[in-house]
């Protein structure tokens, strides 16, 4: 290796400007979301001061990038005392009461309207940074307001909070405070790894994110995808600027993430009109919120209103409804799926949650009821997350009923009384029945039927059931041999609609190869795999003589699907 040394200008120099290089397209990536160099590009930067650090110790200073992989653990927290305390927020719950609200700012003060910033209030930790000469020296959690947790050498991981402040102007002394969270898509990520180690999944981002910022190992926070929204300062050695959106402006300019949905907005009126649209967009936004946050824009106007005995009386948090709730699970159920797969489904009884009315949740499969040990009888906290189907994310075990037992998959499938197995290697169990099973031949043909394979208007899923159920239908080839009495004779039918529905039977004779290949619906294949099949073969005859082997060689055909096509492929067309 080279035997720079440290005393040599190039070496101290090398290592500043690699630091520099590095803080920037850190600051590109995390804080900007617009990298302008490849992972690879900033991977050979680091190593490179890595290797520079490692040689010359002495030269290793706090801010270098190199310390945000973590420090050695520690033994326990300590003390991080505000330099202004932490305050509180008061809630608002509803509209009338922020019309309260602004109607007590405006006597206060003796104006006409008032300027807010709203903000989308981030649901994580509230911390503390602080910054000497622009250097980050201390972070604490908020505790009771006055002290917190110091939790510095946490922080110092945290890709979004700048170790050294950018640009200039920032006074000698300076408290930056935020919300610690975890995005929504950082979060499934980061849950499907601890599944996938056999660990225990998080509840929810929030608890991630404590959990991660509360380890005494700062390697374990550096691995966790944390990220620190600026939302105002604390203790200052000077004035900033003379509005809270100003302030918001210049922390941004020094390197701080101020969450892009902040926006000024005139009187009670323009918070309403905010808050409709944010509690609109809400399952849209990356990260979740538990609420919005008013405050009053003008700094010497907040001085004047001032503060109660534990919040300020220029700030509020308007709720939005909670995203977690609790209720009961009446029964769980073994749902059976299409393709025969058996769901287990807990019947819960209703409950508001995110403003949706909640009454059953899916629990994926067997391993997935005996981790979480949900059993029926059972107190559950159920929740929304985003536009996906809801979860119970844990039981309340102190609320068990004795006589709850663990929930068992049945031997039988619960609809058509064929076996129940579970594939090697799999998660799902099935039902063998087959096209046997009325539940997959009512799956198969609402399948057929749907809009991406044969598109039959006016075969909704309560028709195919009775059809199925009296049966009239049990393949998707006795479709095309229904007769108008016997479309006609079922509820809500009437001759036109009975006619209607036979004349969408009849064009759907005429379709492409890999819309009839998709609408078979084969386990496993998709839209993209009947495209390919259809491209490949030519022909329904060729695909159906295919063997595994030939299957094979088509684009994305591996090994599972080439094994299982022959045998479903006919069976899907002949069963009876
Ligand atoms: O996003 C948040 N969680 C958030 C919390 C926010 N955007 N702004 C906040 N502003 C304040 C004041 C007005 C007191 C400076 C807050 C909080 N406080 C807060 N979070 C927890 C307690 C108080």
């Amino acid at each position: 290796m080279s035997s720079v040394d440290s005393r040599q200008p190039g070496v101290a120099q090398r290592i500043a400007e690699l630091r520099q290089t590095i803080d920037y397209h850190n600051y590109r990536y995390y804080v900007l979301d617009d990298p302008q160099i490849a992972d690879i590009e900033y991977d050979r930067l680091l190593r490179e001061l890595q290797e520079l650090e490692t040689q010359h110790p002495e030269l290793v200073t706090p801010d270098s990038p190199t310390q945000r992989v973590g420090a050695e653990p520690i033994a326990a927290f300590g003390e991080a005392r505000h330099g202004v305390p932490m305050l509180s927020l008061d809630n608002i719950f509803s509209e009338a009461e922020l019309e309260d609200f602004d109607r007590r700012v405006r006597e206060g003060l003796g104006w006409e309207h008032v300027d807010y910033v709203a903000e989308p209030k981030l649901d994580g930790l509230s911390v503390n940074l602080r910054y000497q000469d622009g250097l980050l020296v201390q972070a604490g959690t908020r505790g009771d307001g006055r002290v917190g947790e110091d939790i510095t050498a946490n922080i110092r991981t945290v890709r979004t909070v700048p170790l050294r402040l950018q640009g200039d102007g920032w006074p000698e002394l300076l408290e930056v405070r935020g919300e610690v969270v975890i995005r929504r898509a950082d979060f499934q990520r980061l849950n499907e790894l601890r599944l996938d180690q056999g660990e225990k999944p998080f509840a929810n981002p929030r608890n991630a994110a404590a959990g991660s910022l509360r380890q005494l190992d700062p390697r374990i926070t550096a691995a966790r995808p944390l990220s620190f929204f600026t939302f105002g300062t604390g203790a200052s050695s000077e004035p900033i600027d003379g509005s809270h959106s100003a302030v918001l402006e210049r922390l941004r300019q020094w390197g701080f993430l101020v969450n892009d949905q902040v926006k000024k907005v005139v009187g009670a009126e323009g918070c309403e009109t905010y808050y409709r649209d944010l509690l609109a967009r809400r399952d849209e936004l990356p990260f979740e919120i538990d609420g919005i946050v008013y405050k009053v824009d003008d700094l010497a106007a907040r001085e004047e209103l001032g503060f109660t005995a534990r919040a300020p009386r220029w700030a509020a948090a308007h709720k939005l409804p909670a995203v977690e709730a609790s209720t009961r699970v009446a029964s769980i159920e073994p749902s059976v799926g299409r393709t025969g797969v058996i769901t287990p489904v807990a019947n819960l009884e209703p409950v508001a949650v995110g403003g949706v009315t909640v009454s059953r949740a899916t629990l994926h499969n067997l391993d997935e009821v005996r981790r979480k040990d949900v059993r029926e009888g059972d107190t559950v906290m159920v929740r929304r997350a985003g536009d996906v189907i809801p979860e119970i994310t844990a039981v309340v075990v102190d609320k068990r009923p004795a006589a709850a037992e663990p929930w068992e998959m049945p031997a039988s499938c619960p609809v058509c009384g064929s076996e129940v197995q579970r594939l090697e290697g799999q998660a799902a169990h099935r039902c063998i029945g087959g096209l046997y099973c009325p539940a997959q031949q009512v799956g198969a043909v609402i399948h057929f039927a749907s809009r991406k394979a044969m598109d039959i208007d006016g075969l909704g899923d309560k028709l195919i059931e009775q059809l199925v159920n009296k049966g009239l239908v049990r393949t998707v080839a006795d479709l095309f041999a229904l007769s108008h009495e016997q479309v006609a004779g079922q509820e809500r039918m009437g001759d036109k609609s009975a006619d209607n529905l036979l004349k969408a039977i009849d064009r759907a004779r005429k379709t492409t190869l890999p819309r009839l290949i998709y609408a078979l619906g084969i386990d496993q294949v998709g839209e993209v795999t009947a495209n390919q099949l259809a491209q490949h073969f030519g022909d329904l005859d060729a695909v159906m003589q295919a063997d595994e082997e030939a299957l094979q060689t088509v684009p994305d055909i591996g090994p599972v699907v080439a094994k299982a096509l022959p045998i479903s492929l006919p069976s899907r067309i002949t069963a009876t």
